[in-house]
């Protein structure tokens, strides 16, 4: 059974264990999908996120951290930062392969089955779509090949053009 799914829609809407944000280094809030978690989600995920940053100064680019998701229908949201895109050779794929990875480790420490994941770094940070998309999907599956406690992880897609390009790429490496 294919344990990855593509779909379409608001990640903060979607009932998983744990759903991931893509958030920035301060951890306060801002922006795209990170703006939209903190408002529907409220203010216990920032309580949360401030506890980390006075014990660890914030996450760093390609780590991860985990809080409560507040009101949100999901147990937890896992705080992951990507690399904003600066061409391609400031190490930028590596570090969103370890985006995933360390929110998928995180994930599995805190017995998440089910997890949603946004496509990150593709906004604001400017990432390339199709590029972020191969990164994505690769990552996840190579990491399930050994893993069988996690159920389903679902890639959530904002926009028609992420999700056509996530839908095809999981389809071309299913086949
Ligand atoms: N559900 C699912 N996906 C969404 C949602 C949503 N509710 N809202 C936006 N997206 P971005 P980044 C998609 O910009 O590029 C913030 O200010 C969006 O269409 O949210 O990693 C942080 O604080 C895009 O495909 O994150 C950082 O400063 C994807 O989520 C910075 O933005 C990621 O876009 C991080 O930039």
């Amino acid at each position: 059974m294919n344990r990855i799914i593509v779909e379409k829609g608001d990640i903060t809407k979607i009932e998983v264990d744990a759903i991931v944000n893509a958030a920035n280094t301060s951890l306060l809030g801002g922006g795209g999908v990170d703006g939209a978690i903190h408002r529907a989600g409220g203010s216990n995920i920032l309580e949360d996120c401030r506890k980390i940053i006075a014990k660890q100064g914030g996450c760093k680019v390609g780590e991860a951290v985990i809080t409560t998701a507040g009101k949100l229908p999901s147990k937890f949201v896992i705080h992951t930062v990507g690399p904003v895109w600066n061409g391609g050779n400031k190490k930028e794929n590596e570090k969103l392969e370890n985006c995933y990875l360390n929110s998928l480790k995180l994930a599995i420490e805190n017995n998440c089955k089910t997890i949603a994941f946004p496509s990150i770094s593709t906004g604001i940070y400017k990432f390339p779509k199709d590029k972020a998309a191969k990164i994505a999907i690769k990552t996840i599956k190579d990491f399930l090949e050994t893993e069988n406690t996690i159920e389903k992880i679902i890639l959530v897609s904002f926009d028609d053009e992420n999700f056509n390009i996530l839908k095809n790429e999981l389809e071309s490496i299913e086949n």
